[in-house]
């Protein structure tokens, strides 16, 4: 191994060598930067996916994307063998790694060896993919040396959505039960299960059979076209934003549609069109319409959360299954969207701090387990117990036709959702199948509950870590006497509620405010702002309070 490590440092210096001095985070999102910075962090990602792969004894993904990110910049992320995020030690040494001079690359390969009690004569396999951007194939091929360097076997899938790469990593290291992992087999399975599932549900009512997507200008347009192909006509899919003119993520896309609450570029609404949002890697989704007066409605991920959570408790207490079934939000989640789940659904909720991690794991914690954050990223995770009984009783002829039946479309949503990750295709035709059953427009589904105004700001510190959080992100430990500030706040406003976090992403402390009206949402958002400027270290201009 020694010899390799050393042909892995001296493949560094002459192709991908460490340029600039500055330091890079792999944080809940990966590696994310400008796309001429990361050349020799994605060849070391080759090289510790490599390690990652021998101390799984699994094969490993690794994707180059962004997400929602402008053009310019790139990012990757490693892919664990389940489909799920590496465990928090792999992001330490991924940073690590991506940090030290070329010359030091061997001692930290040494250094990860040793920690993980690593077998390295274990024969190890990468999957890798990328998104469109200009800059991901040739980043690809420093991916692509890395791996080669510690000799490591590899499938090039070329482009995908985050969320494919996730399923074909879970389709490998579950010898197949999860389905096959080529995009085909990806196209097979989620369409088979959709078209079986409009056989099963009614489809009356107020249901619009077209969904217009904006695609963000990026990859989930070219894989969305490919579902499409498969869908047989049972769902009619008008594709914005195909990426053959605008720019990737440019005022479009779920990222901006959520954040501006209005509608992307590119797609011309009409009163009453039903539409959906894709980030740059589909990943996440929002939908949205406008009404005959022509303002905006946002239906996002607490909505999606809730119109599934909704039909699946149904689906489980027909069918006599006892089954825990509960939801996990964020600090972000609507208030209004918590209340209606607890008191109207009677579904348990649990809050964690922002990042799909973390709501993933803690979605395991259910037998089925329902995660979205606001911003349209979640899924739907069934632990072996709840699918083992799920499929027994969608068999047992002897049960009566009601259970079975109920049984039996449970069974055909586990192949519809894609459990490994959120993903905008599989979370779009989860929600397609479920107004298509409740016979619902988008307007319907949006008067589930109507949201408390909600807004959000960005603060500039001078050191973002001097906040930190406890309680799921929604309250404040330090600095000290910022929490009790923002008490004395919200206490003045109906329905208040404010908490603020730094941001894991952007070098800011967000604040997140909602109440009973806009006007009071706006002020209150406002002075939590120029609170957290006073006593945080606010550098630039002071927030005003409107
Ligand atoms: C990352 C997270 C996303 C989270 C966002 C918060 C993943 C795959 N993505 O994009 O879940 O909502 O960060 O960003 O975990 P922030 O920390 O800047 O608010
Ligand atoms: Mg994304």
């Amino acid at each position: 191994m020694d010899n390799r490590l050393e042909k892995a440092k001296s493949i560094a210096v002459s192709k991908h060598p460490r340029k600039e001095n500055t330091t890079i985070q792999y944080g809940t999102a990966g590696f994310r930067c400008r796309a001429e910075l990361l050349d020799h962090v994605i060849y070391r990602m080759g090289l510790l996916a490599v390690l990652a792969s021998k101390c799984r004894k699994a094969t490993i993904g690794v994707m180059i994307t962004a997400s929602h990110n402008p053009e310019e910049d790139n990012g990757v992320k490693l892919v664990d063998k389940r489909g799920e995020m590496m465990p928090p030690a792999w992001e330490k040494y991924a940073t690590e790694l991506a940090n030290v001079e070329d010359e030091h690359i061997p001692n930290i390969l040494k250094k990860i060896i040793n920690s993980e009690n690593i077998e390295t004569s274990y024969k190890a396999k990468v999957f890798f993919a990328r998104d469109t951007r200009p800059s991901s194939s040739s980043l690809a091929r420093a991916l692509q040396n890395g791996i080669q360097a510690l000799e490591g076997n590899f499938h090039d899938y070329g482009l995908l959505t985050t969320p494919q790469l996730h399923y074909m990593v879970c389709c490998e290291n579950t010898n197949g039960r999860y389905g096959v992992a080529s995009e085909d087999g990806y196209y097979n399975k989620l369409s088979q299960a959709f078209v079986k599932l409009r056989d099963l549900t009614s489809g009356d009512g107020g249901y619009q059979s077209t969904v217009h997507i904006d695609a963000a200008n990026g990859i989930g347009a070219l894989k969305m076209e490919l579902l499409d192909r498969h869908l047989n006509h049972t769902l009619e899919v008008e594709i914005y934003n195909n990426g053959s003119e605008g720019k990737l993520n440019f005022e479009c896309g779920a990222d901006f549609v959520k954040i501006k609450q209005q509608a992307p570029r590119g797609l011309t609404i009409k009163p009453g069109m039903k539409c959906a949002s894709f980030d740059g890697d589909a990943d996440r989704i929002v939908y949205f319409y406008t009404d005959e007066d022509g303002s905006f409605h946002l239906v996002d991920g607490d909505k999606i959360a809730t119109l599934i959570a909704g039909y699946l408790q149904e689906l489980v207490s027909r069918s006599g299954i006892k089954l825990k079934l509960g939801l996990v939000q964020t600090a972000y989640a609507n208030g209004s969207s918590t209340n209606y789940i607890t008191r109207e659904l009677k579904v348990p909720v649990a809050c964690v701090p922002t990042g799909v991690k973390h709501l993933h794991h803690k979605a395991q914690e259910f037998d089925i387990g329902v995660y979205f954050e606001a911003n349209g990223h979640g899924t739907v995770l069934f632990s072996d117990h709840a699918s083992d009984m799920i499929l027994d009783v969608s068999g047992d002829t002897s049960l009566p036709a009601d259970r079975r039946q109920a049984a039996v479309k449970l069974s055909v949503l586990m192949d519809l959702i894609n459990q490994a990750v959120g993903d905008a295709m599989s979370d779009m035709l989860l929600v397609e199948t479920i107004l298509y059953d409740r016979g619902w427009s988008i307007q319907e589904w949006n008067a589930l509950y109507t949201d408390l105004p909600n807004r959000q700001l960005k603060v500039k510190v001078n050191d973002r870590t001097v906040i930190t959080t406890t309680d799921a992100e929604r309250k404040v430990v330090t600095p000290d006497g910022l929490q009790a500030a923002i008490d004395q706040l919200v206490e003045k406003y109906p329905d208040g509620r404010s908490f603020v976090r730094p941001s894991g992403t952007e070098d800011v402390v967000r604040v997140y405010a909602e109440a009973d009206t806009q006007e009071s949402t706006d002020r209150l958002a406002g002075e939590v702002a120029v609170k957290v400027f006073e006593m945080a270290g606010g550098v630039g201009e002071k927030p005003v309070v409107p």
